[in-house]
């Protein structure tokens, strides 16, 4: 990120410059800020009085604001982070312009290769290069020459030759990619990590997620609209029923399919089966192996054989979406498939789910984390009040509906532990998302088999109208 002042006639050049070397040490140009200005004899001569105590006039002056560690990692400096710009600040360059024009025709070459050259040393400077010995003065011209050759800032550039890089007329691309998989393979941690956002609650037991949810991603030139989908499974009751019901309204309409795999678990005949019915049916699917954190390369490597003999694939990605390890390569292969189109959600909004569903899977979520055994399968949530008071505290009171008289005691815990650590934990959660202070009130109710129920099915958002 270049911050240019009073500089139009060599814009172009200075911008190539920069560029030049934050692509040459790999830094991408959102996360790091410099500040560069062309300024008289006066200016260059006083500032070198003032900063350095020489009284004369120079070429350029390079202020770093940071010692920079190479290679650069943004998170190294947080504190150095430009609030405004979100990038962080490595400092501050001058250029007298009357030296540079006489520089220009001392050594034969135009303005431009010497404002060129006198913002790339600049820059070096910024990034911790000095010429303070013979050795390290070679380096640094070394390097110089390299990165100027390398963006064809060259000795024979003439003035006008570098002109602003126009960008290229990209079209927007907008469109659906169901996320779809058996139970527990990582399709929720996929999509929180695919939106940024936590837009689907997550724990270790299969059948986590019973709706289909939407997740927004926003690229410079596109819109990935993510739906995360319960996990495939043959339905054991109406619930089982309303979830892979929901999964196949997710498909209608979609572009992509992304099909996780558990890499522990390897792909069976049944994923296979599954991945080649939804190419059979026109789909676009890739496939992401995940969880390649947790096992060795030969088995990620078995996998990816596996899958070669699967025709129509579009793409095989290794991903571990726990650790966001290529989850950006497995989003740019989406990217490929995806149609041209206007964004469909406005930019701020990263899911189609409101605050009172969300705060009943999160309440969920701790039950399903702390409690053991079966009895989380057998559990929902029924958000009665979400309000906001006066003064700003949100006021939250759900039942915890169990479907059968023994387990009620069990989701108690004694003296109630079991159901305060649930609502400690969801609180938590809430007020980070919210903001706000939550007062959380829980109430463990009974409503018998309430899985085969479809009267409280309904009643509990699971229904037909809204998968
Ligand atoms: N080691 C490892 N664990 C992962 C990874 N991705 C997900 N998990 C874990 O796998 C478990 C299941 O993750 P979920 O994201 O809830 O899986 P899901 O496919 O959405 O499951 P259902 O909603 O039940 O279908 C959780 O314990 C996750 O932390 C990964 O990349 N590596
Ligand atoms: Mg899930």
């Amino acid at each position: 990120m270049i911050n240019l002042y009073n500089e139009e006639q060599y814009g172009a050049v200075i911008k190539r410059a920069v560029n030049g070397v934050f692509e040459h040490f790999n830094i991408a140009s959102d996360d790091a800020e410099v500040e560069i200005e062309l300024i008289s004899e006066e200016e260059i001569r006083e500032l070198n009085r003032e900063e350095r105590e020489i009284d004369a006039v120079t070429d350029v002056l390079s202020f770093p604001t940071l010692n920079v560690k190479l290679p650069f990692n943004y998170d190294d400096y947080p504190i150095d982070v430009n609030p405004e710009s979100g990038a962080v600040m490595l400092g501050e360059i001058y250029v007298c312009l009357k030296r540079a024009e006489e520089q220009a025709v001392e050594y034969g070459h135009s303005i431009t290769r010497e404002i060129g050259f006198l913002v790339t040393h600049g820059m070096l400077h910024l990034l911790g290069y000095d010429h303070i010995d013979d050795v390290e003065r070679e380096k640094m011209e070394l390097l110089q020459s390299e990165i100027l050759e390398k963006v064809g800032i060259t000795r024979d550039v003439q003035d006008g030759d570098i002109v602003e890089e126009v960008e290229e007329d990209v079209p927007f691309k907008c469109g659906y990619c169901a996320i779809l998989g058996k139970p527990n393979a990582g399709k929720s941690t996929l999509i929180n990590a695919l939106v940024g956002e936590k837009v689907a609650i997550v724990s270790w037991k299969p059948q986590t997620t019973r709706n289909k949810i939407t997740g927004v991603r926003n690229e410079k030139n596109a819109q990935i609209i993510f739906v995360d989908t319960p996990g495939l499974h043959a339905p054991k009751n109406k619930l089982g029923k309303f979830m892979m019901r929901s999964v196949t309204s997710a498909l209608e309409g979609v572009d992509v399919v992304i099909y996780v795999i558990d890499s522990e678990k390897g792909a069976d005949n049944v994923d296979i089966e599954n991945i080649e019915r939804y190419v059979g049916v026109g789909k676009s699917v890739v496939v992401a192996v995940n969880k390649v954190d947790h096992v060795t390369k030969e088995k990620v490597a078995g996998i990816l054989l596996q899958l070669t003999a699967v025709k129509g694939l579009k793409a095989v990605v290794p991903i571990s979406a726990l650790r966001e390890r290529n989850v950006s390569v497995l989003c740019e292969e989406v990217l490929k498939l995806l149609p041209e189109g206007v964004m469909l959600y406005p930019e701020d909004q990263y899911t189609d789910r409101n605050m009172r569903f969300m705060a009943s899977e999160i309440i969920r979520e701790k039950a399903l984390r702390l409690i053991d055994k079966e009895i989380p399968y057998g559990i929902a949530v029924s958000v009665n009040k979400y309000e906001y008071r006066d003064n700003g505290i949100l006021d939250i009171d759900a039942d915890v509906i169990v479907q059968k008289q023994a387990h009620k005691p069990i989701v108690l815990g004694k003296n109630g532990a079991m159901i305060k650590k649930i609502s400690t934990y969801a609180r938590q959660d809430l007020e980070d998302i919210t903001g706000t202070k939550v007062f959380l009130t829980l109430w463990v109710r009974v409503k018998e088999d309430w899985r085969d129920d479809l009267t409280i099915l309904n009643n509990l958002g699971y229904n037909n109208d809204d998968f």
